[in-house]
C-alpha cells in the first residue's frame, strides 16, 4: 500500500472531558476530492466492543478492494496485513471513528459508479470511555453509514440486543424528522462461531440464527420483545454471517503479523465467501437518508450536523443501567412519598374543606412530612447512601413547596383574610371621615381638608379593589393594595397593643 494511503481520525473523543470533536478539514480532504464529491456514497462500517477483530476485518476488506476483487485478493501465505492498525494484546486500540483515506469508485452493472468509504470506530466498553462515549460513537456510525456491521463475539446475547437498542435510540433522538426506518442496513457478524454443526457459517446460517434470535411472540415477556420491535424498527435490512474463530495463532500469538499461513484455512474459506458478497458492486447500497441518497458532499454536512447535536446539551445523557435503574428507583419513590404526604393533607385542608386553624395545620404538616420522609427512606432504593440522600433533598424541596401551597389556599378559605382589605378601608373611611369632622369643627379647615382628600385616596382603592376581585385583572395592583391594607393593619395592632400596655403599666402604678 501507498505511503499517502491510511487511516484518517475524522472523529476524536477527548479523554479527560469525554467530548467529541469531528476533523472537518480531514474529512473534506477525502469527501470534497474532485473526482468523488459528487458521487453517491457507500459507507461500510464496522462497530461493537473492543478488542474483537474489527479492524483487522477491515483490513481484508481494503485488500479486495485494492486487488479489485481478483482471484488471489485474500493474498500471500506470510504477506502481513496492514491498513487500519491492529494488534494483538488486552488493550484497546482504535480511538474515535477513522476512514481509510481513499474512496474506492466502483461501477455497477447499470453503469452508475458509486464512492465507497471504509469506516473503522473505537470499540465499545473499554474501561476509559463512558457510556455516552460508546453510543455516540455507535450512532454517529450507524447514522451516517449504509451497512453497519456489529461485530460480535461467539453469540448474540441478549446484553448485546439492549446496548444496541440503546445506541440507536440515541442516534434516532439526534436525527430530525424521520419518515421511514432510520437506519439503512445492519449486519450482525458472530466472530468465532463454535456450532456450525447447529447453524452453518456463512450468511444462510447466520440468517436462520438470526431469526431465531430476533423472533418475537406474544408467550415472550414484554421487555424481550420491545427490544426485538425496536431493532426490526430501525434498521431497513437485517442480515447476519456467522463467521469461524481464526485459529489461536491469530488469537493468541504476540508475533503474528496477519500472515494468512497462520490463520486457519476454514476462516479463510468464510472470509473469502464474507467479503466478495458485502463489496460486490451491486450489493453496495448507497447512503440514504429520508429516501435521498447522499453524495460524499452531502454526507460532510450530514456528519457537521450530527456532531453538533452530541457536542449540544439538548439530549439526555445515556446512563450505565445501574444508574438509570437507581434513578428510576429513586424517582418512583419521591413519588409515592410526595402522593402520600399530599393525600393525607388532602384530608385535612382539601379543595372542600373548610378552613384550619394555622396551628393545627402546621402540626399536622410536620407529622405527615416526618411521615411522608420515612415512606421515601424505609423504601428500597438501588444506588447507595450517597446518592439516595441527593433526592431525599429534592423530596424535602417539592414537599415544602406544597406545604406552602397548601398552607396559601388555606389562608385563602379564612373569611376574615378575604375581607380584611375591604374591612381595613372601609374602618378607614370611618376614621377619616370622623377625623375631618372634628377638625372642621374646630377650624383646622386645611387639616380637614387634607383628611377629605385621603378619604378620596382610600374610597378609590376600594371601588378599585372590588373591580379588581370582580373583573380577576390587574393583580399586581390588587396586590399593592392588599399589602398597604396589611402594613396599615400592621401598625395600628402594633400600636394598639403599646397603647394597652401602658395603659395596663399606668393602672398597675396606680393601685
Ligand atoms: N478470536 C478472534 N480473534 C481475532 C479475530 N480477528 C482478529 N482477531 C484478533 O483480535 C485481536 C484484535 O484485533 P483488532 O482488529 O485490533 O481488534 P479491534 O476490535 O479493532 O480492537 P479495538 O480497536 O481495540 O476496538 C488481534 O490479535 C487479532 O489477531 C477473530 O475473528 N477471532
Ligand atoms: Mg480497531
Amino acid at each position: 500500500m501507498s505511503s499517502t494511503r491510511g487511516p484518517v481520525q475524522i472523529v476524536t473523543v477527548c479523554k479527560e472531558d469525554h467530548s467529541f470533536a469531528l476533523d472537518t478539514e480531514a474529512l473534506s480532504r477525502i469527501l470534497l476530492s474532485p473526482e468523488v464529491q459528487d458521487k453517491h456514497v457507500v459507507v461500510l462500517s464496522v462497530a461493537g466492543a473492543f478488542r474483537k477483530g474489527k479492524s483487522f476485518l477491515l483490513d481484508f476488506m481494503l485488500r479486495y478492494m485494492y486487488r479489485n476483487g481478483d482471484e488471489n485478493w485474500l493474498g500471500g501465505d506470510d504477506e502481513p496485513l496492514t491498513g487500519f492498525s491492529w494488534r494483538g494484546g488486552s488493550e484497546p486500540e482504535t480511538t474515535g471513528i477513522q476512514l481509510w483515506s481513499e474512496v474506492f469508485l466502483v461501477q455497477k452493472s447499470d453503469g452508475t459508479e458509486v464512492a465507497v468509504l471504509l469506516m473503522d470506530t473505537q470499540g465499545a466498553f473499554d474501561n476509559q470511555s463512558t457510556v455516552k462515549d460508546c453510543a455516540t460513537i455507535f450512532a454517529l456510525s450507524t447514522m451516517t453509514s449504509s451497512v453497519q456491521i456489529y461485530n460480535l463475539s461467539q453469540n448474540i446475547q441478549e446484553d448485546d440486543l439492549q446496548q444496541l437498542q440503546l445506541f440507536t435510540e440515541y442516534g434516532r433522538l439526534a436525527m430530525d424528522e424521520i419518515f421511514l426506518k432510520p437506519f439503512q442496513s445492519l449486519m450482525f457478524l458472530i466472530r468465532d462461531w463454535s456450532f456450525p454443526y447447529e447453524y452453518a457459517y456463512g450468511f444462510k446460517g447466520g440468517q436462520k440464527f438470526l431469526d431465531k434470535r430476533l423472533q418475537v411472540n406474544e408467550s415472550q415477556h414484554e421487555e424481550l420483545q420491545t427490544v426485538r420491535d425496536h431493532i426490526h424498527s430501525c434498521f431497513a435490512n437485517i442480515s447476519c454471517f456467522l463467521l469461524p474463530h481464526p485459529g489461536l495463532n491469530v488469537a493468541t500469538s504476540p508475533v503474528f503479523k496477519g500472515q494468512l499461513n497462520a490463520v486457519a484455512d476454514e476462516f479463510k474459506e468464510e472470509l473469502s465467501s464474507l467479503i466478495p458478497k458485502l463489496l460486490h458492486p451491486d450489493r453496495l447500497a448507497e447512503k440514504e437518508i429520508n429516501g435521498n441518497k447522499v453524495t460524499c458532499r452531502g454526507l460532510l454536512e450530514y456528519f457537521k450536523a450530527y456532531i453538533k447535536i452530541y457536542q449540544g446539551e439538548d439530549l439526555p445523557q445515556p446512563k450505565s443501567m445501574l444508574m438509570a435503574t437507581a434513578e428510576a428507583n429513586n424517582l418512583a419513590a419521591v413519588a409515592t412519598a410526595k402522593d402520600q404526604y399530599n393525600k393525607n393533607m388532602e384530608k385535612v385542608c382539601g379543595g372542600d374543606l373548610p378552613y384550619v386553624s394555622p396551628d393545627s395545620l402546621v402540626e399536622k404538616h410536620h407529622f405527615y412530612l416526618g411521615e411522608a420522609l420515612h415512606k421515601f427512606s424505609s423504601t428500597k432504593k438501588m444506588g447507595g447512601q450517597e446518592f439516595c440522600d441527593g433526592y431525599q433533598e429534592q423530596l424535602e424541596t417539592e414537599l415544602t413547596e406544597m406545604w406552602e401551597s397548601l398552607s396559601k389556599h388555606n389562608q385563602s378559605k379564612n373569611l376574615f383574610s378575604a375581607f380584611r382589605t375591604p374591612a381595613v378601608l372601609f374602618v378607614l373611611v370611618c376614621l377619616l371621615y370622623v377625623l375631618s369632622g372634628v377638625l372642621l369643627f374646630v377650624g383646622l379647615s386645611t387639616f380637614a381638608l387634607v383628611c377629605d382628600c385621603t378619604l378620596g385616596v382610600v374610597m378609590m382603592s376600594m371601588l378599585t379593589w372590588a373591580f379588581i376581585r370582580y373583573s380577576g385583572r390587574y393583580h399586581n395592583v390588587g396586590g399593592a393594595i392588599d399589602q398597604a391594607a396589611g402594613v396599615v393593619l400592621e401598625q395600628a395592632t402594633v400600636v394598639l397593643n403599646k397603647s394597652r400596655g401602658a395603659g395596663a403599666g399606668a393602672l398597675k402604678k396606680s393601685s
